[in-house]
């Protein structure tokens, strides 16, 4: 079998660029900046940016097989490696289920420390969000990691204590568990604008765990550049919603302006791409 090329990856460069994607043209947009080793490395299967292309909540309420068909989607058009947001992943049992069934489409699964009703972590303590037992989710970890292992799938874990309002020590103790449990990462989430509380809490994890692959998602501290995230420790950066966030505003912007003008000439030279750009992107050139 042929090594799972994240992991391969991460051998190879200290810290990946990871972009949004969960659809096939925005895989085939994605791979085509990445040729030649340059672009990004990878992509995030976003929970919430999915949701939204589906027009549903980011509660975790969508059936698998809906996120395996777009899966299969991005996979026909696109080889780069995936990484899937798979939520809480319910029960231990439905988490294997779900990382069985994302063999051979996928290279990790991330997996959230949180229970009850799924809730967007980007609402912070706006909304109830409960972290789950230390123990009860290194044990979902332990059973699932020998899905993740029988399926070649990375498992990273990612720690929700910054978001809950907890403290470093629990993300850090956290870590410690989930990574004897079996994590192969960990994913440290944080809203703080400067990212403090990410920050620190990756040096004291890479004084302890040499090895262990940290992945940092910038959404609300987007002002650091991927160099300063690598030197603050990330070796894994999600660009996590930026597509669809910027497709959302190029549509409204569009459909607004045709409305107006009554017309769409206006719209067709300056916000839209020609119809031969569409065209090239899904049947490739033609004589
Ligand atoms: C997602 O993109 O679905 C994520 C990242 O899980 S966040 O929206 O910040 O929770
Ligand atoms: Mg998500």
């Amino acid at each position: 079998m042929s090594e799972n090329p994240l992991r391969l990856l991460l051998r190879k460069k200290s810290c990946l660029r990871v972009m949004e994607t969960v659809n096939a043209l925005e895989a085939i947009i994605i791979q085509e900046l990445s040729k030649d080793n340059k672009g990004f490395d990878a992509l995030w299967f976003s929970g919430l940016c999915h949701a939204a292309w589906k027009g549903m909540p980011d509660d975790e309420s969508m059936p698998l097989e809906m996120k395996l068909d777009t899966l299969r989607e991005i996979r026909r058009v696109c080889g780069m490696p995936i990484i899937a947001d798979c939520d809480t992943g319910g029960t231990p049992d439905e988490l294997c289920h779900c990382i069985l069934e994302l063999g051979g489409l996928v290279s990790a699964v991330v997996v959230e420390d949180k229970k009850g009703v799924k809730r967007n972590s980007l609402y912070g303590s706006s909304v109830k969000q409960h972290m789950e037992e230390i123990s009860v989710f290194a044990d979902k970890l332990k059973q699932s990691a020998v899905s993740a292992e029988k399926t070649d799938i990375m498992l990273f874990a990612r720690i929700e204590s910054f978001i809950c309002g907890e403290t470093e020590e629990n993300a850090l103790q956290r870590a410690e568990r989930y990574i004897s449990a079996g994590a192969d990462g960990i994913v440290i989430h944080s809203i703080r604008p400067d990212g403090g509380d990410a920050f620190a809490f990756a040096e004291k994890l890479r004084k302890a765990y040499k090895n262990v692959p940290i992945i940092m998602i910038p959404t609300v501290y987007s002002g650091f550049t991927f160099g300063e995230l690598r030197d603050k420790g990330a070796n894994i950066v999600i660009y996590a919603n930026q597509l669809t966030r910027s497709a959302v505003m190029a549509m409204e912007k569009t459909a607004k302006v045709i409305l107006a003008d009554g017309r769409s000439r206006f719209a067709d030279d300056n916000y839209c791409v020609p119809p031969k750009k569409i065209l090239r992107m899904i049947e490739g050139e033609q004589e």
